[in-house]
């Protein structure tokens, strides 16, 4: 029976994974760089071991140190989380060989699913629908010039080492066919050291919609239905949502079980995502499989009601699902927001730095998924997401009523927060009407970049407080001396007109 955990992480995957941990009466080991000492998921384990330097190479992917301190620490198992070594075959491997339980699945699964194109092939050999296009890499120019004639363009050129969009490319025409080929070749090359590429049939304006997966050891393979994903930019997704605005039953239907198909074929044991595209016809196509927990996972443990965290580790013990796929419903509609400490004001540059104050929102359909507190200073080194919102309610509509309500009870202050970008998100009538694709943040550009300035809750605590004060001050000084001047000067005009603030 697994007992003790080491979660190879950092940041809210960090705490999430040690909070179900906690709920299992399953002890947890953190892991942590040097300037990660004072991060949550240190103070949140019952055992914590500094692993090395800030730079990722040197502490949390550094597999040797991380295996040390779980041989060390006598653990049963290792988390990866997401990012970092999750999706490392040679790191699970590794992790196995020393008797320690990987959650997660075999590395054979890791690394057909890790290759697009041994994936694609393994689709097409198991009759998963794949997009248009070739099974093997290109071999040279003439037969590259060959395949385009016959898959049509537009085309997408692609990597095989590749994934979430390094080192792909659009071709429209002949004219930029070879030199996005030997582009996307030689960035193949230095980005995965493997300069594979292989053609498919370009989708226009497509859906991005993913479907959970869980696999026990007893051949047990469910999904927990879709996530739609195509609020993303740059590869980034921003805002997920589950039901997708785009689904019917027929369609989630087929492409539930093309889902578990996909992890069939390979044998697939844990949580998995099957990512597809989705044309405005409703045809799918499969595009990868990510053989981890994923960000967005929340959202569909709020509208299941299954903790997907819990699942994995018992798939880990060998123990087998507490669910059929009968079982499973989709209760309401649920949101994730991906709070990041960036500013989009400033071509989404990360904004690392001290949190001065942080008020996280609460009440009736909220969750945050977060790790920082106020005094903590997020250090440049890593992915700046600091926290997800997410959202739960009986409808859609009111869902982004409520993440709506969120967003303007969310206030964190010291670093600049996607919040403002977010709440103009759902503001958007594209997203409203839930008539979006992957194109969405670029064809609501203008809007999107619009000031909204600060309007509602005080923003700064500190600035209220120090307000409330000096205008208790000014009325005890005006009743003693028998004046009754309004005690709002010049220095405090412009923040006594905002409308939420006391009024004497
Ligand atoms: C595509 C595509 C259109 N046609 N493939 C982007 C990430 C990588 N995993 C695959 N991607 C795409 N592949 C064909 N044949 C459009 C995209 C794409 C995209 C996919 C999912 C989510 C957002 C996206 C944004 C731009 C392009």
């Amino acid at each position: 029976m697994i007992k003790k955990i080491l979660v190879a992480n950092r940041g809210e995957i960090a705490v999430r994974v040690m909070r179900t941990c906690r709920e299992l009466g399953i002890s947890s080991v953190a892991i942590y760089s040097k300037t990660d000492r004072k991060a949550m998921h240190v103070r949140y384990a019952d055992e914590a071991y500094c692993v090395g330097l800030a730079p990722s190479n040197e502490s949390y992917l550094n597999s040797e140190k991380i295996l040390e301190v779980a041989q060390k620490t006598n653990v049963d198992a290792i988390h990866p989380g997401y990012g970092f070594l999750s999706e490392n075959a040679e790191f699970a491997k590794k992790v196995t060989e020393l008797g320690i339980k990987f959650i997660g699945p075999t590395p054979e699964a890791i690394l057909t699913m890790g290759d697009k194109l041994t994936a694609r092939k393994k689709m097409i050999e198991n009759g998963v629908p794949v997009v248009p296009g070739t099974k093997d890499p290109v071999k040279d120019e003439d037969d590259l010039v060959a395949t385009v004639k016959s898959v049509g363009f537009p085309v997408m050129l692609k990597a095989s080492s590749g994934g979430g969009g390094k080192g792909m490319r659009l071709v429209r025409s002949d004219e930029e066919l070879m030199s996005s080929y030997r582009m996307a070749k030689s960035e193949a090359s230095a980005s995965f050291g493997d300069d594979a590429v292989y053609v498919e049939k370009y989708i226009e304006s497509p859906h991005h919609i993913e479907f959970q997966v869980l696999a026990d050891t007893h051949g047990n393979v469910i999904h927990l239905f879709e996530r739609e994903c195509s609020v993303q930019r740059r590869h980034q997704k921003v805002v997920e949502e589950t039901p997708s605005p785009l689904m019917t039953p027929e369609l989630r239907e087929k492409m539930g079980e093309q889902a578990v198909a996909a992890a069939k074929s390979v044998d697939y044991v844990g949580a998995g995502t099957v990512e597809f595209l989705v044309d405005n016809n409703h045809n799918f196509y499969f595009l990868e499989m990510n053989t981890r927990l994923q960000v967005e996972h929340p959202i569909t443990e709020r509208v299941t009601g299954k903790d997907l965290v819990k699942a994995q580790i018992r798939i880990a013990d060998g123990l087998p699902l507490q669910y059929t796929q009968d079982e499973l419903i989709q209760n309401g509609h649920a949101i994730e927001c991906r709070i990041y400490a960036e500013d989009h004001k400033n071509n989404f540059m990360p904004s690392p730095g001290l949190i001065k104050h942080i008020t996280e929102p609460l009440g009736l359909g909220i969750r945050t998924d977060g790790y920082v507190y106020e005094g903590y200073e997020i250090p440049y080194h890593y992915d700046p997401m600091i926290s997800k919102l997410i959202a739960w309610a009986p409808t859609r509509e009111e869902a982004i009523k409520r993440m709506k309500r969120a967003l303007y009870e969310y206030k964190i202050t010291g670093v600049k927060t996607s919040i403002p970008f977010l709440t103009k998100i759902m503001d958007t009538e594209d997203f409203y009407e839930g008539k979006y694709d992957t194109h969405f943040i670029e064809n609501n550009e203008e809007s999107l970049m619009a000031d909204i300035g600060c309007d509602g809750v005080c923003e700064d605590i500190a600035l209220f407080i120090a307000y409330v004060d000096y205008t208790d001050k000014i009325r005890k000084r005006n009743s003693s001396s028998g004046t009754s001047a309004n005690p709002v000067t010049s220095g405090w005009k412009e923040f006594a007109k905002r409308k939420n603030v006391l009024r004497f």
